[in-house]
């Protein structure tokens, strides 16, 4: 799949510092130190219906994690899938009356021009679970074949006794594992699993439902995880910096990719680092499609709503945080967009390298974008308080932001 264009990524003067981030893992902070070329892999959307501001948030974090290192003078291998076949897409397909993979592609390209308005910057490969069917296949035949996955009336399923890691991306008890599992797309109470966590690797095929070729396992189509580590280990191997998405991908999705890619490669980990964003609520619940309680940034943009006004109310929050989208939220942030071009507008101000400085700094320190925010409000009122002399500074500032947050001034 083509992902979307990039935006120009201005030049700073100086050079970022290293990212310094919660890992979920260790479940605690991390100094990351990437190669020269760091890789990202982050869990791209599911496509049946538009990106709310919660999908917004989670993308908006690596975003930053990409510019972090982006500052550092790296290059940025960055990797992101599209689930296009999955229960929820083929549900929502049957409800409208739509064709599934009509559904899937609108929703995607209204994706990739919400990640553009926003100027999130693109994955190198963008990548479908669809396209990827044929390199899923051999995978999950070399689980079964080396023992770590097995049959259960035509479907195959991985064995989480075959990792001996297992648990270590969530920590979490095999309770609370169980309950968690039951929510996010497991079965833990199908009879006649060795273990009821055991996440299925491929579905045989359903009566009314698409399938593919699936070679000796017969036809049918894969399950989530191994669609995620499919890709992730075509594109970036093992052991790559960072594996990202919200905190609602931490079990079982986190957890089992890991477990499927040390069971096939023997090799641990699979990435060095676990980072998840918090979730966004409406109404005091999580923004979710499938309880309908969305805000969309396709439906903002429509109303006029600057993009970068959205992008600025996602960065007020830190993303480590649960939080709630509220008009509020939106109207202060309008207006700190408004206060900003004001004072970049004008045609000099008060230095701001030392500015520079401390947006790297709250950057590198776990992604804290609420005091960069907060670093910028205070030159952007010294600008309209006393002004300044230096002639550099708006435009210092307007790249800035633009470089390292993303927001366009
Ligand atoms: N396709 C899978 C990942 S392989 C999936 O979770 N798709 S999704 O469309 O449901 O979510 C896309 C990304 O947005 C995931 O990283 C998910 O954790 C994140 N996300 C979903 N809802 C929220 C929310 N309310 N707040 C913050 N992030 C969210
Ligand atoms: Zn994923």
């Amino acid at each position: 799949m083509h992902a979307w264009p990039a935006s120009e990524v201005p030049a700073l003067p100086g050079s970022g510092r290293d990212l310094r981030i919660h890992d979920t893992a260790t479940g605690g902070r991390v100094t990351l130190a990437p190669g020269p070329v760091a890789r990202i892999y982050v869990c791209g959307i599911t496509p049946y219906d538009a990106t709310h501001m919660g999908h917004a948030a989670t993308y908006n974090a690596f975003d930053l994690v990409q510019r972090v290192w982006l500052d550092t003078k790296r290059q940025v291998h960055y990797v992101q899938n599209v689930t296009d076949i999955d229960d929820p897409l083929l549900e929502r397909a049957v409800r409208d009356g739509e064709d599934w993979t009509a559904l899937a592609e609108r929703e995607t390209v209204l994706f990739r021009e919400d990640m553009t308005a926003l100027r999130m910057l693109p994955p190198r490969h963008y990548i479908g679970a669809v396209e990827s069917i044929p390199k899923i296949v051999p995978l999950v035949e070399r689980l079964r074949d080396a023992g770590a996955a097995y049959e259960l009336e035509g479907d195959i399923y991985f064995s989480v006794a075959a990792d001996p890691s297992f648990g270590s991306v969530s920590g979490l008890d095999a309770e609370a594992m169980r309950l968690l599992s039951a929510e996010r797309g497991g079965d833990p109470d199908r009879p006649g699993k060795k273990n009821p966590l055991d996440p299925m690797l491929w579905m045989a095929a359903r009566p009314g439902e698409p399938s593919w070729d699936g070679a000796s396992l017969g036809p049918g189509r894969p399950g989530w995880h191994i669609e995620c580590v499919a890709i992730a280990l075509e594109h970036l191997g093992m052991g790559f910096d960072v594996q990202g998405g919200g905190s609602d991908l931490v079990f079982p999705h986190h957890e089992m990719g890991a477990s499927h890619a040390q069971a096939l490669t023997g090799e641990h980990p699979f990435a060095k680092s676990y980072v998840h964003a918090g979730m966004v609520a409406l109404d005091g619940e999580k923004m979710s499609k499938s309880k309908g309680n969305l805000v969309f940034v396709s439906a903002l943009r429509r109303q006029g709503t600057d993009p970068a006004a959205i992008r600025l109310a996602l960065l007020a929050h830190h993303y480590r945080a649960d939080w709630e989208w509220t008009d509020a939220v939106l109207s202060e942030a309008e207006e700190r967009l408004a206060r900003w071009r004001a004072a970049v507008s004008r045609p000099d101000g008060p230095s701001a390298e030392a500015l520079v400085e401390e947006v790297r700094e709250a950057l590198a320190d776990d992604l804290d974008a609420p005091r960069a925010l907060a670093a910028i409000d205070r030159w952007a009122a010294a600008q309209t308080a006393d002004g300044g002399t230096d002639p550099a500074a708006p435009g210092l500032v307007s790249r800035a932001a633009d470089a390292l947050l993303g927001v366009a001034l």
